[in-house]
């Protein structure tokens, strides 16, 4: 049977159009109007950072975010929305100007872990299992200024806490491998699945793949795809685009390069991406120059050409390929998978 694809993206990817170096291009939408904006786009989660749940995090009790998380819960079920993930946002806080798990300041790394397993809290409320890990600022501007060795121990120490927080989650991480940071610890697949090795429940410990990360880390998304699947540990997907080697993008999926997105739905298509029920997110945002009236065409425009291309994967002729490869014709081979994506 051919796999149905289920679909996600988080509120932020609902942007408002800020860059270093100019204000929003388009104002503020509710929490709530987006929620029905991905509702009426036949979209079927929503993800979160840990404050896109509970807002202004930091000030609350615990008891307040258990209220307010349930509240959301509330929320989403009433639309049928189910909670992918959620991530702790480590990030923008003055605690994790120097890092957050691998901060030099002990208090600061304490916020960190802190304030994750309050994540943790989150996810089992809004009933998913599942925490993402972007390790934002887990690297160095300035190399000497932190042990790199101590930086590992450092982030195993802290998924450790997690893990025995909860006995159910599971940390899917996301590598990245600059930007903010100079340098990332955890910058491809590898590393991350790597580490996970290091921690004391490594099943429970996986990956989150960006197609711009990967293209960031100078790697081909779908090989990335298809290494964490052969681990059994891709557990989410942002699917996006990225044209070169320049800040994190986060264009329309196959929007710069077409080939390169139909060679990751063909490898997720071989390895059946989704049969465990992951979601395919798409981590977009508009392009600053979007009019509010066309806010969300990023979003509707890269399931639609995820779909187009799951259709190539499905009619790619697999024996003619085969043929060609026997034949060791891969000149015939390239203008092949060039046809097929072209059309008649
Ligand atoms: C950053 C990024 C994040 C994560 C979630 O580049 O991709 O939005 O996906 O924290
Ligand atoms: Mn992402």
């Amino acid at each position: 049977m051919p796999q149905n694809y289920k679909f996600c993206f988080g509120p932020w990817n609902i942007s408002e159009g800020w860059d270093p170096y100019g204000p929003t291009t388009r104002p503020p939408q509710t929490f709530d109007w987006k929620l029905g904006e991905l509702k009426k786009l036949g979209f079927d989660a929503m993800m979160f950072h840990d404050d896109d749940a509970v807002p202004d995090i930091d000030s609350k009790s615990e008891s307040q975010i258990r209220k307010e998380t349930r509240e959301l819960k509330k929320k989403l079920d009433g639309e049928g929305i189910a909670a992918e993930m959620v991530a702790p946002r480590l990030w923008f806080s003055p605690n994790t100007i120097d890092g957050a798990y691998t901060s030099n300041n002990p208090k600061h790394r304490q916020y960190a872990i802190d304030r994750s397993l309050r994540t943790i809290d989150i996810a089992k409320i809004l009933g998913t299992d599942l925490i993402v890990l972007w390790l934002a600022r887990e690297g160095t501007y300035v190399r000497e200024s932190k042990n790199p060795r101590r930086s590992v121990d450092l982030l195993v120490e802290a998924m450790d806490k997690m893990l025995a927080h909860d006995k159910r989650i599971r940390l899917a991480i996301e590598p990245k491998p600059n930007e903010p940071m100079d340098h990332a610890y955890v910058p491809t697949i590898g590393h991350a699945l790597a580490i996970a090795q290091l921690t004391q429940d490594s099943k429970r410990v996986g990956a989150l793949i960006e197609s711009a990360h990967c293209i960031l880390a100078g790697l081909d998304p779908s090989d990335e795809i298809a290494f964490a699947m052969s681990f059994d540990k891709l557990w989410s997907l942002h699917l996006n685009d990225q044209n070169g080697l320049k800040y994190d993008q986060d264009k329309p999926f196959g929007s710069t390069n077409l080939r390169s997105a139909f060679d990751q739905v063909r490898v997720m298509e071989q390895n059946k991406y989704g049969r465990n029920g992951e979601y395919v997110c798409f981590d977009v945002h508009p392009f600053r120059t979007t009019k509010p009236e066309h806010w969300l065409a990023h979003l509707d425009n890269s399931r639609r050409t995820f779909l187009k291309l799951v259709q190539k994967a499905r009619t790619y002729n697999e024996s003619k390929a085969k043929q060609m490869i026997a034949e060791r014709n891969y000149q015939a081979l390239d203008q092949y998978v060039i046809e097929h994506l072209l059309g008649k």
